[in-house]
């Protein structure tokens, strides 16, 4: 299985670079943000929780992120693995990543991080709020948003660092250009799990 985190600052293209690492690897997406916003729209007691952390910028509280991934995985069936988009968020939640997935005998394989300057995070962001109507996208949550990054969700870049694990991808120019840049990434990393998948089925 191949297992994708896909990291960065909000706006800085990872739903967007997601989309294409599903096409080309046929992996799952599992997105954290989006798991949340159905649960708001469909008025759950999750969603209602989640909307009074989410509508002011902040993290919705690690139990209840990592509960749910836990449960997400749990009910995996015939995958080839996963890009995690949004999640790992704090580097709990790094820690609890690697703890499910070692339930299986795997891990996380590579974490690409996508690096924009923050002038550009909120020009996206507040022209997607002006498309999409996404409530998180005016300029308060926007900037509340960028802070909770750089103080809770940065961290993780050192702590995949020491594992050898983060590779930093400049997230500007076309998203056909930045998506070059992750293959050339992720292409060696499949290369070598195929054949191991291969060698097992050939046992
Ligand atoms: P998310 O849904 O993950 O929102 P995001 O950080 O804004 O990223 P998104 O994927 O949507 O945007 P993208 O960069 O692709 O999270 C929303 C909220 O949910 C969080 O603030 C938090 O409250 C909560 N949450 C989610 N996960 C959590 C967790 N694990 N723990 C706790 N709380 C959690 O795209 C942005 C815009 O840029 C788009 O309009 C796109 O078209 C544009 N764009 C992309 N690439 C571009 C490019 N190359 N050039 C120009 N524009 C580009």
């Amino acid at each position: 299985m191949l297992n994708i985190v896909i990291f960065g600052a909000p706006g800085s293209g990872k739903g967007t670079q997601s989309e294409k690492l599903v096409d080309k690897y046929g992996l799952q997406h599992v997105s954290t943000g989006e798991i949340l916003r159905h649960e708001i729209e469909t008025n759950t007691e999750l969603g209602k929780l989640a909307d009074s952390y989410m509508s002011k910028g902040e993290l919705v509280p690690d139990c209840i992120v990592i509960d749910m991934l836990d449960c997400l995985i749990a009910k995996r069936q015939h995958v080839k693995g996963y890009i995690f988009d949004g999640f790992p968020r704090t580097v709990p939640q790094g820690v609890a990543l690697s703890h499910m997935l070692s339930k299986y005998g795997e891990d996380v394989n590579a974490v690409i991080s996508l690096e924009v300057e923050d002038e550009e995070l909120i020009d996206r962001l507040l022209r997607r709020g002006m498309i999409s109507g996404r409530a998180d996208d005016n300029r308060e949550t926007i900037e509340a948003r960028l802070k909770v990054y750089y103080r809770q969700t940065s961290l993780l870049k050192d702590f995949y660092r020491e594992r050898g694990l983060l590779k930093e991808i400049e997230g500007v120019g076309t998203v056909e250009e930045i998506f070059r840049s992750i293959e050339q990434v992720v292409d060696p990393i499949v290369e070598p799990i195929i054949k191991k998948e291969w060698q097992k089925q050939i046992l």
